[in-house]
């Protein structure tokens, strides 16, 4: 089987692993197909609480798609190629499991748009994103011209893809597409620090917020904040929401098993 990304699941976290670091962990086609059949992996295992998805070795979280794959491609298997992307990126987004990305280095065209379809991204000093895309000849091509303005703003996020320029880390910060940085050799623990924090927490509960905003955000005010208390009084019905507060009555610690 191919291992061009790989998981690891330990005390309850997953952890993603994009493995070219010899092309700098760019999306291949094969990287693509791991990555689907890996998220659902994730999806059918109710063991993992969290993913936290990095990239191999030192340099790069993902230094973009594939440059010499996409460079022969026709307009149809570009048009393929980019439509199954964007499903596996969905996918990854809409993952019930909160999601980490440890951008441990180059996070360029498809690596930032990989960073965001997940729900918080960390990264070090020495992290740098970017859309390269139009110095090539494209745009974004894996929702970046989407998920991007809805983050940051529309004038911000058409500067960075405009420029094709290279965000340091803190700028990426003081935009929103970071939010935050921690010391390069610590960024794995941080993560881990940050996913076990939401693991204390009613996981039906987190999971049901990751969905309510995720879907809300797209959705008229109204009709978002009824989606918001449909998902709350659905919760009202389960064992952990009686635990939760029975727990915070009683003075002790909540036991939760998401349920
Ligand atoms: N693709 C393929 N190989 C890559 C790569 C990439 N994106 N990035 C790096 N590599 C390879 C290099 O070719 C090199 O391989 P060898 O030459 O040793 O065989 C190896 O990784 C190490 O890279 P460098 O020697 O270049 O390392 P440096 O430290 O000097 O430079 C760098 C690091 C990240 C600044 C540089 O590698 C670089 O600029 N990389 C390319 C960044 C980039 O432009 N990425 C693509 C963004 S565009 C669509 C599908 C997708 C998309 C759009 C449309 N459709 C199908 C329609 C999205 C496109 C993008 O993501």
């Amino acid at each position: 089987m191919s291992n061009t990304v790989l998981l690891e699941v330990k005390e309850q976290i997953g952890y993603i692993t994009i493995n070219r670091p010899e092309a700098l962990n760019a999306l291949s086609s094969q990287v693509l197909s791991d990555l689907d059949r890996v998220l659902d992996e994730i999806k059918g295992n109710d063991d993992i609480r969290v993913v936290i998805v990095t990239g191999s070795g030192e340099k790069a979280f993902v230094a973009g798609a594939d440059i010499k794959e996409m460079d022969k491609m026709t307009p149809t298997e570009a048009f393929e190629y980019m439509t199954y992307a964007n499903d596996v990126f969905s996918k990854l987004e809409q993952l019930r499991q909160p999601t980490i990305a440890a951008v441990n280095g180059y996070a360029l065209g498809g690596g930032m748009e990989l960073a965001l379809s997940t729900d918080i991204r960390l990264g070090h000093e020495k992290t740098l994103l970017g859309f390269p895309e139009v110095g090539l000849g494209i745009i974004p091509g894996f929702a970046g011209t989407q998920r991007m303005p809805r983050l940051i703003g529309t004038s911000k996020a058409k500067e960075l893809i405009f420029t094709a320029r290279h965000v340091k880390a803190e700028e990426a910060v003081a935009l929103g597409i970071l939010n935050r940085l921690v010391p390069a050799e610590n960024l794995l623990e941080e993560a881990e620090n940050l996913a076990r924090s939401i693991m204390k927490n009613a996981p039906l509960a987190v999971e049901k917020a990751k969905h309510v905003i995720n879907v809300g955000i797209d959705l008229p005010l109204q009709n978002a904040i009824r989606l918001e208390t449909e998902a709350e009084s659905l919760l009202f019905s389960t064992e952990d929401k009686v635990e939760g507060m029975g727990a915070f009555v009683e003075k002790r610690k909540a036991v939760f098993k998401r349920k």
